[in-house]
């Protein structure tokens, strides 16, 4: 079905100054090819890469067409099956100079081998059985994971956590189509009322499973993407500042003028090994100013998908009505109130303070330009992310948007089922809906899946993977 037989060849190792840059050839000629450019001495000795065995290390130069030194490298061989692919690898360990490395990998071309797609090393380990396509997708996740979390649950995710659940739910299954296909062909022993009640049973199992694994996406969705911190108030009470202070760095503006951020402002930091995106929002105040008005949108549309609001207030000011209009807009969502300016003179009523906020918040008082108490902010912020209360811990499983979907199909399938047998339908219609889950399930492994879906999952990766 997929015949590989071609050798392709990539740069693995990102473009730029580094101490080592790797080139590396996966494919049945990948020996041969890595052969013709290297020698063993300066004296253009050849050697017989065939009598390497396989995993080991050889030093010696790469030279062009011209017999000039292009350079001095490592080269592994590895024979396959016991490699990334599969297939035989050989790795040149070249100078890390983006020169280097691009004349390495021509010659190649010239010798034979083809410039790999983004993510083909990685297609071909997929097509060869040794990852299925969760497997595949977590490898990219793994590369792309900015935070010891998300490393940590992508690497579960490679080691087969969602590939095992998944094919446990497909035994069951089996078993269930099994079961029903027997009573289809001896039509006289039609399926009996308990056993009717067994099959119901498992199929309600499962159903509950998918579920659970469905109500798993929103913490996968957090480990990817972030947890959303939106700092929130009226203008001037010093967000950016805190953006600015938290960041170390001067990355928003900060001017005593109201309104000087008009358009929400987005980095990220790491906390507790959890990627934490803060942003910075325009003042929420009335305004007929369109640019204003814009910024606000924005600023409103931030606190609907935040996951944790800090709401300022101005210590220096006092509880306005305004503060006490923007903090019911949170519809109760996850807060905590951050008293700033605390530098200067307080003017907050500290009795009206904690009767209005105690019970929904805690409260932290700080000062962004004075950088006081901004650790005891922070600890606040770990506090609620170590015990879980804004972003998952433990071992959840990374429920991607392609696999939700294919799960939601799953589930349709098996309410049908289940409604199925209820009605009293025939066996083969019960069936049918069965083996569509069955087929659908394996879309998330890759037992059954197609060009376009591969391109799609493949693509994101980068060249040289
Ligand atoms: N004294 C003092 N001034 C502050 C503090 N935080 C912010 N400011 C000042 O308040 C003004 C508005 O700050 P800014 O960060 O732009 O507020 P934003 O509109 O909420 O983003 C600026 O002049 C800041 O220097 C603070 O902790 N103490
Ligand atoms: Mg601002």
């Amino acid at each position: 079905m997929n015949i590989i037989n071609d050798t392709i060849a990539a740069i693995s190792t990102p473009p730029g100054q580094s101490g080592i840059g790797i080139v590396r050839l996966s494919g049945p000629d990948a020996i041969s090819i890595a052969v013709s450019a290297f020698f063993s001495s300066k004296k253009l000795d050849r050697i017989d890469l065939s009598k390497i065995s396989s995993h080991t290390l050889r030093y010696g130069f790469i030279r062009d067409e011209k017999g000039e030194t292009i350079d001095e490298v490592l080269l592994t061989v590895m024979r396959g099956p016991s490699t990334y692919t599969r297939e035989d690898i050989v790795e040149i360990n070249a100078h890390g100079g983006i020169v280097p490395l691009k004349e390495i990998l021509r010659l190649l071309v010239r010798s034979g081998a083809r410039l790999a797609e983004p993510g083909e090393f990685t297609k071909r380990a997929f097509l060869n059985g040794r990852i299925d396509l969760a497997q595949a997708e977590a490898i990219a996740d793994f590369i792309r994971a900015k935070t010891t979390s998300q490393a940590r649950i992508s690497m579960k995710q490679l080691e087969g956590a969602l590939s095992s659940e998944i094919l446990e739910i497909k035994e069951t299954l089996l078993e269930t189509a099994a079961q029903l296909e027997a009573s289809i062909d001896f039509p006289e022993e039609e399926l009996e009322l308990d056993s009717k009640e067994i099959l119901l049973n498992k199929l309600k199992d499962i159903n509950s499973k998918i579920e659970n694994l469905l109500d798993r996406r929103e913490s996968g969705k957090i480990l990817r993407e972030g947890v959303k911190v939106v700092i929130a108030g009226r203008p001037n009470v010093g967000k950016s500042s805190l953006l600015n202070t938290l960041l170390c760095r001067e990355r928003a503006i900060v001017t005593p003028v109201p309104g000087t951020t008009r358009d929400t402002i987005e980095e990220e930091i790491e906390l507790e090994g959890c990627l934490v995106r803060l942003i910075d929002t325009a003042g929420l105040c009335k305004t007929e100013n369109l640019l204003e008005k814009e910024g606000l949108k924005r600023a409103e549309m931030s606190l609907k998908e935040s996951d944790l609001v800090i709401f300022l207030l101005d210590g220096n000011c006092g509880i306005t009505r305004e503060d006490r209009e923007i903090f019911s807009s949170f519809n109760g969502r996850k807060t905590i109130l951050a008293i700033n300016k605390i530098d200067l003179p307080i003017r907050l009523d500290e009795k009206a303070l904690h009767n209005f906020f105690s019970h929904v918040a805690p409260i932290v008082k700080i000062s962004a330009t004075q950088r006081i108490n901004i650790e005891g902010l922070l600890q606040v912020v770990k506090g609620l992310l170590r015990n879980g209360e804004i972003a998952p811990k433990g071992d959840e499983i990374i429920v991607s948007l392609r696999h939700e979907e294919i799960l939601k199909n799953v589930n349709g399938r098996i309410s049908e089922a289940i409604r199925g047998i209820r009605e009293r339908r025939g066996e083969e219609l019960i069936a049918i809906d069965v083996k569509e889950a069955i087929s659908h399930l394996g879309e998330i492994t890759g037992e059954v899946h197609n060009e376009d879906v591969l391109d799609r999952i493949f693509s994101k990766f980068c060249i040289g993977k």
